[in-house]
């Protein structure tokens, strides 16, 4: 009976279209979805651990490309594992939702440099 009504409840409030964070701004949404156009090799929508060590090692290579530190395999894999600390489901795949709940989470870089150039 609880069930019944609050499902009647949940049914009965404008289901969203896609489940994003609120906290999620366009900007955000953006790179999640460059990061499955770029990496997701299999197309199935979601990131798996290779296809996240790919884009890992595409990172890696364009912070060295642009003359900065490059990480070793270690820490990759290290990175790797915090990113699907994200997997809420736990089914190792990142999902567009996760990743953007990802994005979400990760420092903005344009806040920073703003901030560096305000303490300038
Ligand atoms: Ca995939
Ligand atoms: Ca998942």
């Amino acid at each position: 009976m609880l069930l019944t009504m609050t499902a009647l409840a949940l049914a009965a409030q404008e289901p969203p279209k896609i489940t994003i964070t609120p906290t999620a701004e366009p900007h955000q949404i953006a790179i999640a979805d460059g990061l499955l156009h770029h990496f997701d090799s299999n197309d199935d929508g979601k990131l798996d651990r290779s296809e996240a060590l790919a884009m890992a090692n595409a990172t890696n290579e364009e912070s060295k490309r642009r003359g900065g530190g490059s990480v070793s395999q270690a820490e990759l894999a290290e990175g790797i594992d915090k990113m699907f600390a994200h997997d809420r489901n736990d089914d190792g795949l990142m999902t567009r939702g996760e990743l953007i709940m990802l994005v979400a989470t990760m420092p903005d870089h344009r806040g920073d440099q703003e901030a560096e150039q305000a303490a300038e």
